[in-house]
């Protein structure tokens, strides 16, 4: 579950784990000793006004899953074991919002004096909102399918998904309307991982990159990523010109109105309420 302010935290200490971690063959072949540290990020509001366990993560099962994950898999880093272990907790335990885990190996094979080698990790849950458009070919269901494609990625889970809208070809290529909608989702990846997988769908949809902004059966824009500001060479969030574009603003404002714009601060009812002022 993602949250914007969540600061309560859940700590295990030391929990140690006889495990078969690491790159080298006797490390697999014969395991060691692991400690792990975590910290989980959860609200305990509740919990703490109703004494009840199930308004809260048990640490009791917590301890439990780590430890059989840790020995149901086998991995050569450090960075493996911690990165996908945080992963499979958020998934597990839906009241986590995130979490940092620290693996140490107090006896690593380095034949020199040290005390502990460990990596840790922060993962948590993001939000984001991505844009639906088809204008080629059956564009109802080329957006229902990736909206299915959405909710089905073993990272993400689908939140809301807005009314679809037919809407004119905006920026001038002259072609068919388009049906537009924007879906919330939440996810662990980050924004580069996300980018690949829209691009996966859009391919399985079909689409061919062909005309810059011409028809297209399938495009999966990233317009929100929390509240990042960021510009790469192939990925710019938030989506850019995205304050002009109705098919983007109506069905923003319809899911999450009073989401701010990370770099305007301006709502997306605002947005919305200010576009159709100048047309
Ligand atoms: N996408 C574009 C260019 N123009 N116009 C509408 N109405 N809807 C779109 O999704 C759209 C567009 C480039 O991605
Ligand atoms: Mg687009
Ligand atoms: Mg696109």
């Amino acid at each position: 579950m993602y949250s914007e302010w969540a600061k309560d935290e859940i700590h295990i200490d030391r929990l140690e784990v006889f495990a078969h971690h690491g790159v080298y063959p006797e490390e697999t072949r014969e395991g060691q000793i692991f400690y792990v540290n975590a910290v989980l990020h959860t609200d305990m509001s509740r919990a703490g006004c109703s004494d009840e366990l199930e308004h809260t993560v048990d640490y009791g099962a917590v301890c439990r899953f780590i430890t059989n994950w840790m020995q149901e898999n086998t991995c050569k880093l450090l960075e493996a074991v911690a990165g996908r272990l945080s992963e499979a907790l958020l998934l597990k335990y839906s009241m986590i919002s995130a979490v940092s885990l620290e693996i140490v190996k107090p006896y690593a094979p380095v034949r020199l004096p040290f005390e502990g080698i460990s990596v840790r990790v922060y993962r948590c849950w993001h939000r984001a909102y991505i844009g639906l458009g088809s204008n080629l070919g059956d564009r109802e269901g080329y957006l229902s399918g990736a909206v299915r494609a959405l909710g089905a990625h073993p990272l993400t889970e689908l939140k809301k998904v807005s009314k679809l809208l037919v809407t004119k070809p905006y920026g001038g290529v002259e072609q068919d309307d388009f049906l537009n909608g924007v879906a919330e989702i939440e996810t662990l990846m980050n924004p580069q991982q996300l980018l690949e997988a829209l691009h996966e769908i859009e391919n399985e949809a079909g689409r061919k990159r062909t005309l810059h902004w011409g028809p297209r059966t399938l495009d999966l824009d990233i317009l929100f990523y929390d509240k990042t500001v960021m510009e790469t060479e192939n990925l710019v969030i938030p989506h850019p010109d995205l304050e002009n574009r109705r098919f983007v603003l109506e069905p923003m404002a319809e899911i999450a109105p009073a989401f701010r714009h990370p770099v305007t601060g301006k709502s997306m009812a605002a947005l919305l309420r200010e576009l159709e002022d100048t047309e």
